[in-house]
C-alpha cells in the first residue's frame, strides 16, 4: 500500500483513449499454457489451463489474522465473488532472530493458509517482498538486519541481497511454499518481485537481482506492482517481469503510457485497488471509513465494472480483510514527524477487523456478481454475534521499572537493535555523579517517544509524533537517577522519492542513537534494560518492593473476566472489543497475548480480542501496562468488552497544542 490517493493528481489528463493507442505489441504471445506452466499470459489475457482468466482478487495477510479464523475469512472472500487471494508475507515474524525460521508456528504457517484457500476454491498470488510495506514495522523487514555490517535495505547491497537470498529460499523450502505453486498442482499463480519499488528508487541492478533471487526459488509467473504514474512505473519495471499498476481506476491507463519495455507488457492488473485506508494515531485524526460516505462507495462500485468492461483488467482489492497489527507490529511513516499506525488494520475493508461482512461487502458483491459465472459464488454466511463482557476491575501489581529486563551497561547509550531488541520499550538509566541541569537531548532525535524521569518522577515527554518535540529540562544532584523510557512506535515502513522528507528507512534504529546530553553536556555511564515484553509479567517479580506512591513509573494491572459461553459452535462468538476507559496509553494482554496499543487520543478506542484466545466459561487473565499513570483522571483501572466498536478522539494530555 502506498499513499495512493496522492497519485491521482499526477495522472490527471491521462485518458483511456491515449492508453489504447499503445496496446498492441506484435511480439506476443510469449508464454503459453502447458502442463508444466498451467498459468501464463499473452499481451491481453491471463491464461489458466488454456482458458482466458480474469483475476478477481483481494488481499488477506494471514499473519494479521488469528489462524483459527483463516478458513472463515477465505469462505467469505470466496462468497464475495473473488477467485484469488493476494498475500504479503512478513519476514520479521518468520525470522524474528537471525537464522530462527518459524516454519511450524501456526500463526506463521503461510502454506497452511494457502492450502485452505485451495480447498475453498481460491487461487493465490504470493507477495513475498522482501520489502512489503503493508503499514508494518520497517515494511516487514526484521529489525536485526540493521546490525549487519554494511547493510542497506532495498539496494543491490551485497549484505542485503545475501539475507534476501536466505529469506526467499527459506520461504520457498522451509515454509513449503514452493510446493504450492500452480506448476506443482498448488494454488499459487504468480509471485510479486519487491513492492512498489518505483516509488522508492530506480536502481535497476537491484530490481534485477531480486527478480533473479525470486526466479531461483519459484518457477511460475513473476510480476511487479507500482503506483499508476510515470516515475513509479518507470522506476519499478523489470525486464521479463509483467508490470502491474496500483491505485484507483485512474491508475489503469498509466500502465500502457509508461511501461514501454515489451517484455513487461501483458494483461492489465490493478494489483491494489484500495477499498479504503489505514488510520494513524492523533487527536485530530478521525477514523477513516466509507460508512456514511456515499461518494466513495459509489466510486468503488462504479470502478468495478470499469476495470472489467472498459479495460478488460484484472483486479485485487486491497484490503478485502485487513485484520490487526497485534502487539508491536504496526509501522510508521515519516512526514517531517512520525505518523504511527494504530493497532487495528480494519482498513474500512469489506470484511471488518473481526471478519464480519459489512454493508460495503454486500454492495461490492452485487457489483462483482455480473462478471462471474452464474451460480459459481456461494451465499455468504450470516454474521455471528460478538460477545460483550461486563466491566471488571484490575489491580496494580508491579511497575515496569521493577520488571526490568536483560541489563546491559556501557559508557555511552546503545540502540535497541545493538542491545538485541526489536520492539517495545528500552529503559536507559544513569546515576548522576555531579550536579548538572538543562534540557535533555535523547540522542540525535527522539526515537520515538521518550518519557523522562528523575528518581521515577516524570519530567516530561518528548515524542517524534509531535511536529516540535517538547524540550524537557532536568536538574540532577549526585546520586539522582535519570531515566529515559524509550518506546518504538514502529519503524518507518514506506518512503517515496517523490516526497521532500528524509528517508528514514535507511536510518531505522530505535532507542537512543548518539549521545544523551543534559544542558549540552554528554552523559556517560548507562544501564539499559530491554523491555520487549514477549513474556508479559503476571505476578510481581521476586522481592518486588511495595508499589511506590511516589513513583510515576508505568504500572502493570491485572484482572480477570469469565469468558462467555460459545454459541453457534464457533469461538468467533467470543470476539469482543476490549475498552480501557480510564487508561491513557499502554498495552493490553489477554491470556498472555499482546492485543496491541491503546491511546486515548484515538481514533482507536478499543482493541479487537479474538475469540480464539478467550477461554469460555472460565477465568481469562487480562494484564494492562499503563504508561502514564500520572495522567490518569481516575485511580481505578477497569475494562470491559463491547460487542460493537466505537471510534473517537480526545485531546492529548501530554501536548494539548499538538496537531
Ligand atoms: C491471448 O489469449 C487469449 C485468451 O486465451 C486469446 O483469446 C488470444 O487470442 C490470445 N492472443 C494472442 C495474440 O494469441
Ligand atoms: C466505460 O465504458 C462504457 C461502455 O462502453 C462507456 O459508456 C463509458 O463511457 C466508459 N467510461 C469511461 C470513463 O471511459
Ligand atoms: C520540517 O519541519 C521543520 C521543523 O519544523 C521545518 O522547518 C521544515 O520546513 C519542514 N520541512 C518540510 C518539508 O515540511
Ligand atoms: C535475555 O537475553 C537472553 C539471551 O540473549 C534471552 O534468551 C532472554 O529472552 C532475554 N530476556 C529478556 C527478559 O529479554
Ligand atoms: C527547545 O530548546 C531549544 C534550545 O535548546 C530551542 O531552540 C527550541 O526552540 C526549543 N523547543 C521548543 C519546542 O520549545
Ligand atoms: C558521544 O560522546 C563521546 C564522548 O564525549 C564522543 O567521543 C562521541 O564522539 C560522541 N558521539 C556522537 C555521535 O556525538
Ligand atoms: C462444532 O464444530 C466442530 C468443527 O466445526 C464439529 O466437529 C463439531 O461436531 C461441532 N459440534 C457441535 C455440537 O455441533
Ligand atoms: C483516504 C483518506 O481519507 N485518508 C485520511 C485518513 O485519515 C487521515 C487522518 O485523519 C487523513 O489525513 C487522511 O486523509
Amino acid at each position: 500500500m502506498l499513499l495512493s490517493r496522492a497519485f491521482s493528481a499526477l495522472v490527471t489528463g491521462v485518458t483511456a483513449l491515449q492508453a489504447q493507442a499503445r496496446v498492441t505489441n506484435p511480439e506476443w504471445p510469449r508464454a503459453v499454457s502447458s502442463d508444466a506452466q498451467p498459468f501464463s499470459y499473452n499481451r491481453t489475457h491471463f491464461n489458466l489451463h488454456g482458458d482466458p482468466f480474469t483475476i478477481i482478487g483481494g488481499q488477506i495477510d494471514p499473519q494479521r489474522i488469528p489462524y483459527q479464523f483463516w478458513r472463515d475469512r477465505l469462505i467469505k472472500a470466496k462468497a464475495l465473488g473473488l477467485n484469488t487471494i493476494f498475500t504479503y508475507t512478513f519476514w520479521n515474524n518468520l525470522e524474528p532472530t537471525p537464522g530462527t525460521w518459524l516454519a511450524d508456528d501456526p500463526q506463521n504457517d503461510i502454506a497452511a493458509f494457502f492450502r485452505i484457500a485451495q480447498e475453498e476454491g481460491l487461487f493465490v498470488v504470493l507477495r513475498p517482498g522482501p520489502y512489503i510495506c503493508g503499514e508494518r514495522d520497517f515494511g516487514g523487514f526484521p529489525a536485526w538486519l540493521s546490525n549487519i555490517e554494511g547493510m542497506e535495505v532495498r539496494t543491490d547491497n551485497e549484505p542485503f541481497l545475501e539475507e534476501t537470498r536466505k529469506y526467499m529460499a527459506n520461504l520457498a523450502e522451509k515454509s513449503g511454499i514452493a510446493d504450492l505453486q500452480v506448476s506443482r498442482g498448488g494454488p499459487i499463480l504468480m509471485v510479486q518481485v519487491e513492492n512498489e519499488y518505483g516509488s522508492y528508487g530506480d536502481n535497476r541492478a537491484y530490481t534485477a537481482a531480486v527478480r533473479d533471487i525470486v526466479r531461483d526459488n519459484f518457477e511460475i509467473t513473476l510480476y511487479t506492482n507500482d503506483g499508476g504514474a510515470d516515475w513509479p512505473l518507470q522506476g519499478g519495471q523489470i525486464p521479463g517481469v509483467l508490470a502491474a499498476v496500483d491505485g484507483g481506476a485512474w491508475a489503469l491507463p498509466a500502465r500502457d503510457l509508461y511501461i514501454t519495455d515489451p517484455t513487461s507488457l501483458g494483461p492489465l492488473l490493478n494489483g491494489e485497488y484500495y477499498t479504503w485506508t489505514f488510520d494513524i494515531w492523533g487527536s485530530h485524526n478521525p477514523h477513516n471509513t466509507t460508512v456514511g460516505n456515499e461518494d466513495i462507495v459509489s466510486q468503488i462500485l462504479g470502478d468495478i465494472p470499469y476495470h472489467f468492461n472498459n479495460f478488460s483488467a484484472s483486479i485485487s482489492f486491497y484490503m478485502v480483510h485487513g485484520g490487526t497489527n497485534f502487539g508491536f507490529q504496526s509501522g510508521a511513516l515519516w512526514q517531517n514527524r512520525t505518523t504511527a499506525f494504530i493497532s487495528s488494520y480494519d482498513y474500512g475493508s469489506p470484511l471488518d477487523e473481526t471478519g464480519r461482512t459489512t454493508d460495503l461487502y454486500y454492495r461490492m458483491r452485487e457489483a462483482i456478481l455480473p462478471f462471474v459465472p452464474e451460480g459459481s459464488v456461494p451465499e455468504p454466511p450470516a454474521n455471528l454475534p460478538r460477545a460483550s463482557i461486563p466491566e471488571f476491575s484490575l489491580t496494580p501489581f508491579t511497575s515496569l521499572f521493577q520488571v526490568r529486563g536483560n541489563k546491559t551497561s556501557s559508557p555511552l547509550p546503545l540502540t535497541m537493535e545493538a542491545l538485541g531488541q526489536a520492539y517495545g520499550y528500552t529503559l536507559y538509566e544513569h546515576i548522576a555523579t555531579s550536579p548538572i541541569e538543562g534540557n535533555v537531548q535523547p540522542g540525535d532525535r527522539p526515537r520515538d517517544r521518550v518519557i523522562v524521569y528523575v528518581n521515577e518522577k516524570v519530567k516530561g515527554v518528548m515524542d517524534s509524533q509531535y511536529q516540535h518535540p517538547l524540550n524537557v529540562s532536568v536538574s540532577l544532584q549526585p546520586g539522582d537517577k535519570l531515566q529515559l523510557l524509550v518506546e518504538n512506535l514502529g519503524r518507518v515502513g514506506y518512503y517515496s522519492r517523490g516526497n521532500p522528507y528524509r528517508n528514514y528507512m535507511t536510518d531505522p534504529w530505535k532507542g537512543i542513537k548518539g549521545n544523551v546530553s543534559v544542558g549540552g553536556e554528554v552523559i556517560t555511564g548507562w544501564d539499559m534494560y530491554q523491555l520487549q515484553l514477549d513474556k508479559v509479567p503476571s505476578k510481581p517479580p521476586c522481592n518486588d518492593p511495595a508499589m511506590n506512591d511516589q513513583s510515576d513509573a508505568p504500572v502493570f494491572y491485572k484482572g480477570t473476566f469469565i469468558g462467555p459461553a460459545i454459541i453457534h459452535n464457533s469461538s468467533m462468538t467470543l470476539d469482543t472489543f476490549i475498552s480501557v476507559p480510564n487508561g491513557v496509553r499502554g498495552n493490553v494482554w489477554v491470556n498472555k497475548f499482546n492485543l496491541g496499543r491503546y491511546w486515548l487520543v484515538g481514533p482507536q478506542q478499543s482493541l479487537y480480542l479474538p475469540g480464539s484466545i478467550v477461554k469460555p466459561n472460565e477465568a481469562n487473565e487480562v494484564v494492562i501496562l499503563e504508561l502514564e499513570p500520572w495522567q490518569m483522571t481516575s485511580s481505578s483501572m477497569v475494562a470491559y468488552g463491547e460487542s460493537e466498536r466505537f471510534w473517537g478522539n480526545n485531546p492529548d494530555p501530554d501536548c494539548l497544542e499538538c496537531v
